[in-house]
């Protein structure tokens, strides 16, 4: 519970700057794509939080090739924002 209160009490900006950065160095690159792209094809495992952080997608079906598909969009600006930061439709 205070792990979900935490965490919507991140600023956008914060939030931003580490979705899909999986390796740290706080840029999304090709090198994240890569990493999404092993653990889906199970040669290596991420843990939870990286897991949280590659799963871009919204879904929370876990991490597949959508979520590095993703990332690749963002890195040649297809796309300006991850699915799962975007507001929820209602
Ligand atoms: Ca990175
Ligand atoms: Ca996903």
């Amino acid at each position: 519970m205070a792990l979900a209160i935490i965490t919507r009490n991140l600023t956008p900006s914060a939030e931003q700057l580490f979705l899909g950065d999986l390796n740290g160095d706080r840029r999304i690159d090709a090198a994240d794509a890569v990493l999404i792209l092993r653990h889906s094809a199970g040669i290596i495992n991420l843990n939870e939080s990286l897991i949280e952080l590659a799963d871009v997608d919204g879904d929370t079906d876990g991490v597949g090739p959508d979520d590095a598909i993703l990332v690749l969009k963002r890195i040649v600006h297809l796309i300006d924002k991850f699915p799962i930061e975007l507001p929820i439709e209602s």
